[in-house]
């Protein structure tokens, strides 16, 4: 197989080389580890208002799929397209090796689940998560559907996660420490019986996916920085019907509850402004309300 023959050439292979065969960005791991927060100038501003509203409309486009029949694959299939057809890259595709051009994330699976051929049954939970790369830019949100009808549990977890996120993207300012975000998130999980997922956080994107601030959505955590201006970042939390362990398949990737127990997530990408933020990623339609809302 493919893989496996890379693996094997990567041991005769200089450490770039390496990270080449293993997805790896250059850019990102030169960064590793640094805790500096980007500003971005106005030229950088609107690279990333451009991405996020792409990236919105592929998500959009991925959420008219979502009905009973339909494969993860099928909508993988329609998100590769709809981002090329916005000369847009689609961020996971080969990102350390993820094979797919999003992540579908079904009941259990609290992230990074792998498009296949499973058909979605009535009932179901999907997340969708889209990555989109352009002129430069990443942009990065995700929301959390119902497939058909769903029982009272789903629609309750579905929406207190959405409220986490939403409560957190309030507090978003000039002078709000990062670790406060997982405080707010965490506090109204709990209110409703709920916990928050520790080992995915939050994250700074711009001309990386994945760069500094660390954004974890529980409490007391010790994320470093300071919000100001002109700074760019997500908050995604993933909140659990039972315990928050979490463990990986096989597959190197699917991130599933242990306990078996559903998991929810919304995400968007925000730049702080001068009074609060901009949510980049916003709805266009609905008063850029999500999309599950039109089914309670
Ligand atoms: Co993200």
């Amino acid at each position: 197989m493919l893989i496996c023959s890379s693996l094997a050439d990567a041991a005769e292979s200089s450490p770039a080389e390496v990270g080449l065969l293993a997805g790896m960005s250059e850019s990102e791991q030169t960064m590793k580890g640094t805790s500096q927060i980007k500003i971005l100038n106005a030229e950088e501003i609107e690279g990333m208002r451009v991405v996020c509203k792409l990236a919105r409309e592929v998500l959009d486009i991925a959420a008219m799929m979502v009905k009973p029949g339909v494969t993860t694959e099928e909508i993988d299939h329609a998100v590769h397209l709809a981002c090329t057809a916005r000369n847009c890259y689609p961020s996971p595709l080969n990102y350390y090796n993820f094979p797919k051009s999003c992540c579908t994330s079904v009941n259990e699976v609290i992230c990074h689940g792998i498009p296949d051929r499973r058909h979605l049954q009535e009932g179901d939970i999907l997340n969708i998560d889209i990555t989109v790369y352009h002129n430069g830019y990443h942009g990065d949100l995700n929301e959390t559907f119902f497939v058909g009808e769903v029982d009272e549990g789903a629609k309750r977890l579905v929406q207190t996660t959405y409220e986490c996120l939403m409560q957190a993207i309030d507090s978003v300012k000039p002078g709000i420490r990062y670790r406060e975000l997982g405080n707010i998130i965490q506090k109204h999980a709990q209110a409703n019986g709920f916990s928050v997922v520790r080992s995915y956080c939050g994250h700074g994107i711009h001309k990386l996916f994945h760069t500094a601030p660390n954004v974890p959505h529980y409490a007391k955590n010790k994320a470093v920085g300071v919000m100001k201006p002109g700074h760019v970042f997500t908050i995604e939390p993933m909140i659990c019907e039972g315990g928050w362990q979490d463990e990986t398949w096989p597959d190197g990737w699917t991130a599933v509850t242990r306990d078996g127990k559903r998991s929810a997530q919304f995400e968007h990408t925000l730049l702080v402004t001068e009074t609060g933020c901009e949510i980049l990623t916003r709805r266009l339609e609905d008063n850029g309300r999500a999309h599950f809302l039109s089914q309670m």
